[in-house]
């Protein structure tokens, strides 16, 4: 009797085992078996810091494996990064390039392997754009132009006949120091209020946007810049120190014009020490892994994604819930 019992408890266990592989187990299986590799340039803000974790919030509730590699600003680290994963072969290679030149070689090899690559945050320049399958990213043109026509309305608003402005620009070639600089100077350059007295590399570092500052104002005064237009947030809180510490007022003596829209500078926006943030949102892990997912089953892709956004500005009713910070 006792051997008939355990041989059902045997039977029993190697039916609900192989339930256990029926299609739900295989499909968990296959989404399990996609692996994205991911190059991460840095953490060099809390733009990049929201944005990685994006990334990993997205790979998870996809259930997709994620093989993280972080940069720490460097190019070569990034291209070491991008052969490692095509040595493992994962399924796809995301990453978000430092600089828009030299990935040609490294991209060729990636295609060669047959591994599509997703570009997100920031594009490279190359002649051939089989190289990447798709791009997720802000239209950084359109937020420096957002950031001109805040200035030609404060100048409006202000009757100002006169402005110098100062320009803290993010890292040198990478795209959204260019198209920031470009959508700007696109909108305020024809208008004769407006002379643009210095542009200097802050490298989207607080700690350079506070030498960035420093520097400004030994060379020109605080009399003698109306406007500071930085490229990120980070730089700009570190411009906003060095200006409260010289007891000069943030926003009113000297205008701030930002990009990115973290918590910290919406705070300061309410507070009247800032007079624009220019919205870049770092979730973009749900639209990549959206695009991996219809890579893997075949479907064509976009070659752009673009996400919605906007700007918080000193004329808004910044009581609106809806005025806030990542
Ligand atoms: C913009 C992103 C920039 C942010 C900075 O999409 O590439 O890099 O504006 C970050 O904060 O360092």
């Amino acid at each position: 009797m006792k051997k008939r019992v355990w041989l059902a408890a045997a039977l029993l266990l190697c039916l609900l085992l192989s339930s256990c592989a029926a299609p739900g187990g295989e499909e968990k299986k296959n989404t399990a078996s996609i692996v994205v590799g991911f190059s991460q340039l840095g953490a060099e803000s809390s733009w990049r810091i929201a944005n990685t974790r994006s990334m990993e919030e997205a790979a998870k509730n996809a259930g997709y494996g994620l093989m993280m590699e972080n940069a720490n600003q460097k190019q070569e680290k990034q291209i070491d990064a991008i052969r490692s994963f095509i040595a493992y072969q994962v399924d796809v290679i995301v990453f978000s390039p430092i600089v828009e030149s030299g990935w040609d070689n490294v991209l060729k090899e990636a295609k060669k392997a047959g591994i599509p690559v997703i570009l997100v945050d920031r594009m490279v320049s190359t002649s051939d754009d089989s190289l990447y399958a798709s791009y997720v990213g802000a239209d950084f043109y359109m937020e420096g132009r957002r950031a001109g026509e805040y200035l030609i309305r404060k100048a409006d608003a202000l009757k100002a006949e006169h402005m110098n402005i100062a320009e803290i620009s993010g890292t040198i070639d990478s795209t959204p120091m260019r198209d920031r600089q470009k959508g700007f100077m696109d909108v305020i350059s024809a208008d004769s209020r407006f002379t643009v007295i210095d542009s200097i590399s802050g490298d989207f570092l607080r700690s350079k946007g506070e030498e960035c500052a420093l520097q400004l104002l030994e060379k020109y005064g605080a009399d003698g810049i109306d406007v500071i237009y930085s490229h990120n947030d980070s730089m700009t809180l570190g411009v906003l120190d060095v200006l409260e510490q010289k007891g000069i007022a943030p926003g009113k003596d000297i205008l701030l014009i930002t990009v990115d829209g973290e918590k910290e500078a919406v705070d300061a926006l309410k507070k009247g020490k800032i007079n624009c943030v220019v919205q870049c949102t770092p979730k973009l892990g749900e639209a990549v892994m959206e695009l991996v997912k219809n890579l893997k089953e075949g479907k064509s892709v976009s070659k752009i994604t673009h996400p919605e956004e906007g700007a918080f500005t000193d004329f808004d009713d910044l009581t609106d819930p809806s005025v806030e910070g990542f």
